[in-house]
């Protein structure tokens, strides 16, 4: 197993639910801590743009986004399964649904005024407006749903949740999958991030046991270590992790080799550049260039991200 690079901060929940992965597939990490809002110069050293939380590093390559950061844990540690055969597309469907919309109604509802008052409370004055700025940038754009109506959505959704937990223990089934792991962060944020607003989860008593169960997956063993030496350790990496046996799936005219730029749908749509080494069914790689960093490559999914070729004059 090669040394896995968490760059992640305790608080965030899309990196709780690739902590709680780690648990659940016994594996080893070592823990980054980066910044929750920019600047983050070590993190842009690695990702070359890409600043969201978390991202995967494991020598010179770097996973961007936690849907991928899934797929590339289970490459490499197969057993316990997320995608169980029987339900694999149901469980990436119903993950995408809850790091999205879910997510979202979630966020609508925690961080209402009485829900990030107590989120920031005791906290200077400057760190809530840099904090505030800070994701109005990000959002730019969006759409986001007002209190009143997450909270609506909220509700029913952990309704539904409920009743898929009526007789089992995980969402599709006896053991979780890659659904429970996205379905748990955002509810995770409300019963720890902002205790004032759990109530809402009282309601849902199966929500709440599951939930129990998924805390004692645990984080697996983590180990500390400094962004100073993440960025070492891809400098001296011997070389990229794979993506030449990859088969090229071109829906964009773009050939291999171009410089491209890869983008978030929405939300964090700061750009990654680099020459395109591999474009997979699934995925998309980048080759660039750091001065810190040495040659980095940074995968992204295709799945909510947008390729496109460098114009050059
Ligand atoms: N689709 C991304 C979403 C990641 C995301 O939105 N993460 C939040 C934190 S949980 C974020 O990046 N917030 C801003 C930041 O950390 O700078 C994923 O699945 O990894």
């Amino acid at each position: 197993m090669p040394a896995l690079l968490l760059h992640h901060y305790p608080t965030s929940p899309f990196s709780e639910k690739i902590r709680l992965v780690m648990g659940y597939k016994r594996l080893t990490w070592k823990s980054v801590i980066i910044p929750s809002i920019m600047p983050k110069p070590d993190v842009i050293a690695l990702t070359g743009g890409y600043r969201k939380t978390p991202f995967l590093q494991i020598g010179s390559d770097v996973y961007c986004d936690s849907a991928l950061i899934c797929d590339v844990l289970e490459h490499l540690q197969p057993a316990p399964t997320l995608y169980p055969a029987q339900h694999k597309g149901l469980a990436r469907v119903l993950a995408q649904w809850a790091d999205s919309t879910l997510f979202w109604a979630a966020m609508g509802y925690n961080l209402q005024p009485r829900g990030a008052a107590a989120m920031f409370e005791g906290a200077p004055v400057e760190v809530l407006k840099a904090f505030g700025a800070d994701r109005a940038a990000m959002s730019a754009g969006m759409t986001r749903l007002r209190p009143a109506d997450a909270t609506a959505a909220y509700k029913s959704y952990l309704r539904r949740l409920a009743n898929m937990l009526e007789e089992q223990d995980f969402l599709l089934g006896g053991a979780p999958c890659v659904a429970d792991f996205s379905a748990y962060h955002p509810l995770w944020f409300s019963r720890q991030r902002v205790p004032v607003m759990a109530n809402i989860l009282d309601a849902t008593p199966a929500v709440l046991r599951w939930m129990d169960r998924m805390a004692a997956l645990g984080h697996g063993a983590a180990e500390k270590y400094s962004s100073i030496e993440a960025i070492a350790d891809c400098k001296a990496a011997p070389g990229p992790a794979s993506a030449a046996d990859s088969v090229f799936q071109d829906e964009h005219g773009i050939a291999l080799g171009s410089r491209v730029t890869v983008t978030a749908e929405s939300f964090g749509q700061e750009p990654t550049e680099g020459e395109l080494v591999a474009a997979t069914r699934t995925r998309y790689t980048l080759r660039r260039q750091d001065e810190r960093a040495g040659t980095v490559q940074v995968h992204f999914p295709r799945i909510g991200y947008v390729l496109r070729a460098v114009m050059t004059a």
